[in-house]
């Protein structure tokens, strides 16, 4: 999806180099420069408000004289170009176990250095009700109450985090369900003991991701960015 945003964001860049370089008046370059913030608004914001600030009042005509603001776009673009591989996001929360036994920062840094992306965290206490929400398929097991009291008796660390794979290779970074069953080198492998205090979740397939990313997560709480390191974490020789 995101791929698909920057290809049309490309695209109408290209459109606008060809455009400012056939026609070099400065009134035709302002009706791209319009057109293409009118193309960008809603998708990609911060292109949105590049476009728009070139465009404002007496700046524009120094700003946008394609030498300046059009090559700027085009890098931008080509920056995030070079990984918008369809890049996947998931759902990760450290429990009120986790949380109080001081793990957030050891868990967090396992997802880091793997090369995975943080777009969204924050703190929570989930109420009862939201947390039978969370765990809805899971309502006709008999631990289903303990476990959304558990959930919602203190701070749960809810994030999301982005990367290629991440679905799959977060919930093996997370290891089996049973502490006693996960292996060692995975976070409940190395951090947990017993199922009922296992420490964190993951979603478990990319439906489940999207699901609990909505739930748990406003879209502006979603931060698209690029990270400095995503151009040594991928890549292809
Ligand atoms: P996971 O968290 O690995 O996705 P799950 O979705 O099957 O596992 O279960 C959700 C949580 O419920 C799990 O992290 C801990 C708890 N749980 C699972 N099986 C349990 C059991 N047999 N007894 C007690 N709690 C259990
Ligand atoms: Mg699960």
């Amino acid at each position: 999806m995101r791929s698909e945003i920057y290809r049309s964001a490309s695209k109408t860049v290209k459109a606008l180099l060809s455009a400012s370089r056939s026609s070099p008046l400065l009134a035709e370059g302002r009706a791209v420069a319009a057109a293409a913030a009118t193309s960008f608004r809603g998708k990609t914001p911060a292109l949105a408000s590049f476009y728009e600030r070139a465009h404002s009042k007496s700046a524009f005509n120094t700003w946008f004289s394609g030498a300046l603001v059009l090559p700027a776009a085009v890098y931008m673009l080509q920056e995030q170009e070079a990984h918008a591989a369809e890049l996947e996001r998931t759902f990760i929360a450290i429990k009120p176990d986790g949380v109080q036994r001081g793990l957030i920062a050891e868990i967090i840094s396992r997802f880091e250095r793997k090369g995975f992306k943080l777009v969204a965290i924050k703190l929570v206490v989930p109420s009862k009700d939201f947390a039978q929400k969370h765990y809805h398929d899971l309502k006709e097991r008999p631990f289903f109450n303990g476990l959304c009291n558990f959930l919602s008796s203190g701070p749960v660390l809810a994030m999301v985090w982005e990367g290629e794979g991440v679905i799959k290779y977060g919930r093996k970074l997370i290891g089996a369900t049973d502490p006693q069953k996960s292996e060692p080198g995975t976070i409940r492998g190395d951090l947990a003991v017993v199922v009922g205090r296992n420490i964190i979740h993951g979603s478990d397939g990319p439906e489940t991701a999207k699901d609990e990313i909505n739930l748990w997560f406003q879209p502006e709480e979603l931060v698209s960015y690029t990270s400095n390191a995503e151009k040594w974490v991928y890549g292809d020789n």
